[in-house]
């Protein structure tokens, strides 16, 4: 089959796209009989559950909200004749972690990796008039292959559990929107967009992919529906004077149109809207449109009541709201790529996000990522599954960078939370890692990684591949908590003084620091998980990152509380969220709302 094309759906003057959401049937493959009993061709006593959404938090039992294996939806599309003659795909936002997708009883095809997109191709298949049917069979099971990576043990009676190597709930299902969409044969795959500021002028320089040789237009609109530039050909530049530039809570964003045409006629037309600026890293500082940027935020997750991680519009409005009231300009898509929508608004509020690929729970762990944080040596990377760990973690990048390279809020590439750093054998799997994410994207973001705390001056491998370095750090609370956190800072500051007397002369970001309080939990004389043991937790945080030139982000964990799998380190989930889980503030966000809203966007610049 042709590669299938990452654009986002949209209906233009010749493409038609029809949404698939809603009650889908649905049913838990408790005895692993789908595939003898042919649930292909449609699911004997289905359940009927919403698309998109986790399955896991809709039941009121335990063994559903745990199930591990496989699980089926089968949903019916009714396809018109009108559309003969056009490529027909349905595109699956995201079925996590893998899934394959059966059209009217045939497998039309598979994928690994739960958080991004990819096209089943029913044109072999359909039935015109007619009702077609859709059946996708899901898995969540976790390997050392998956990404993110984790075990999955049977508990001895037939049923499986996963195990985690990360800290948030494995929440599973077609959890982003499905779409059916028609589109003509001879069409537009594919465009990458790359930008250069010359005086008050911008050079778009793009490239446009089709699956045919007719003339390729391109028009780029202002804000007012001005032309501002246009051109001829599948590579060029379109120049735009006076450009508007694209800036951080400020965005501007242009209308590029594309077409091929034959003569006068629209062989096939798409659109976007695009923000021009540059981003890189300059010694010390990130540089936006050449002018110094400090990031202040969050790393998120995609979680919330009852849905767990599926896409949910409105809350993805409400975090932006809070983002914006709290005076923050950055987040991380921590720990797997977002729902495309997410960087859409991004966009248009003028965020900047560090865009980070599944590779999560590379440090093999007893319990969640406990392990990750006690100074073991697990030699994950000398694992001889590695290989296939290793094309999924290509696969997953590629498919990343596809998706997500035009959108003007993407600063920088995470290419991993928190792997174990501390053998040599991670350094070559690293390196390929680095060069194929760097060969993928012609804007030639940064590229970095998350590192814990055993990913110290002195015993990490790989650090010396990123364009910044990211910190998880917690002084104070895993690490000289309690009583103790009168030595953390002294602690903390030391960690930095070495990273700087090793010569690194990088950015610093801190994308992880924090604690966990719960809500209105008040005590004086402070004690951890109160809101005063967090605020001098914070100011100790802030004295730090005030003291160093170097350090030019805060992104606080977490934005919001989140479910976890359960145990005695997790009190229903993690309450490190700034936000409780309902999007209300908790005592911190004031804190921060006070420091971020007086930081200037140069800062330290
Ligand atoms: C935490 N710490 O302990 C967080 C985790 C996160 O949730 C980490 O990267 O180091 C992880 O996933 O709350």
């Amino acid at each position: 089959m042709e590669k299938y094309s990452m654009l986002y759906p949209r209906s233009t003057a010749t493409r038609r796209v029809l949404d698939l959401n809603g009650m889908w049937k649905f049913r838990l493959d408790k005895k692993g009989e789908g595939d003898a009993e042919n649930w292909k061709d449609g699911i004997p006593n289905a359940d009927w559950i919403p698309v998109p959404a986790s399955f896991n938090d809709f039941y009121t039992d335990k063994e559903s909200r745990e199930f591990t294996g496989d699980f089926w939806y089968e949903t019916q599309v009714y396809v018109p004749s009108e559309w003969k003659g056009r490529h027909l795909d349905v595109r699956f936002a995201a079925v996590t972690h893998r899934a394959v997708v059966y059209i009217n009883g045939v497998a039309i095809t598979s994928h690994e990796g739960g958080f991004l997109p990819f096209c089943a191709r029913m044109d072999d298949v359909v039935k015109w008039d007619a009702p077609n049917r859709i059946v996708v069979k899901g898995n969540n099971e976790l390997s050392f292959t998956s990404l993110p990576a984790g075990i999955t043990v049977d508990l001895g009676d037939g049923r499986k559990m996963t195990k985690p190597f990360f800290d948030f709930f494995n929440y599973a299902g077609i959890q982003r929107p499905v779409k059916l969409m028609a589109s003509p044969m001879e069409q537009i795959v594919d465009v990458t967009l790359n930008h250069r500021l010359e005086g008050a002028d911008a050079f778009v320089e793009y490239s446009v992919e089709t699956t045919g040789d007719h003339e390729t237009v391109l028009f780029l609109y202002d804000e007012d529906g001005n032309l501002a530039a246009e051109s001829r050909g599948k590579e060029g530049v379109l120049t735009v004077s006076n450009a508007r530039l694209w800036e951080v809570r400020n965005a501007y964003l242009y209308h590029l149109v594309i077409r091929i045409l034959d003569g006068d006629r629209v062989v096939d037309e798409y659109f976007d809207d695009i923000g021009i600026r540059t981003f890189c890293v300059d010694g010390n500082r990130f540089l936006l449109n050449g002018h110094p940027v400090y990031l202040k935020g969050f790393g998120k997750h995609e979680d919330s009541d009852i849905v767990g991680r599926g896409f949910n519009i409105g809350v993805v409005k409400r975090d932006f709201e809070l983002m914006k009231w709290i005076g923050a300009n950055s987040f991380r898509t921590s720990h797997y790529p977002y729902s495309e929508e997410v960087y859409q608004m991004a966009d248009r509020e003028g965020f900047l996000v560090i865009d980070e690929v599944a590779a999560v729970g590379f440090f093999e762990s007893l319990v969640n990522f406990v392990d990750a944080v006690s100074g073991k040596a697990t030699t994950f990377f000398s694992r001889p599954t590695l290989p296939q760990l290793k094309a999924n973690h290509l696969a997953a990048l590629e498919e990343l960078i596809t998706r997500d390279k035009n959108h003007a809020c993407v600063i920088a590439w995470s290419l991993f939370n928190e792997p174990d750093t501390m053998h040599e054998n991670a350094y070559p799997y690293f390196k390929d890692i680095f060069a194929r994410a760097r060969e993928l994207d012609v804007q030639k973001r940064p590229c970095t990684f998350a590192m814990e705390l055993n990913s110290s001056p002195e015993k990490c491998h790989c650090y010396q591949l990123s364009d910044f370095l990211c910190f998880n750090r917690y002084y104070g609370w895993y690490l000289l908590g309690g009583y103790e956190m009168v030595n953390a800072e002294a602690a903390f500051r030391k960690e930095l003084d070495a990273w700087l007397e090793k010569g690194v002369t990088c950015p610093f970001v801190f994308t992880e620091y924090g604690c966990d309080h719960l809500a209105g939990e008040h005590k004086l004389p402070s004690v951890q998980w109160s809101v005063e043991y967090e605020q001098e937790y914070l100011d100790l945080y802030h004295r730090v990152f005030d003291s160093y030139d170097c350090i030019k982000g805060e992104q606080i964990w977490n934005f919001a509380d989140f479910q976890t799998v359960e145990g005695i380190m997790r009190v229903n989930g993690n309450k490190k969220g700034v936000f409780t889980r309902q999007r209300q503030p908790k005592e911190t966000a004031y804190i921060l709302k006070k420091r971020w809203e007086h930081l200037p966007v140069d800062y330290k610049g």
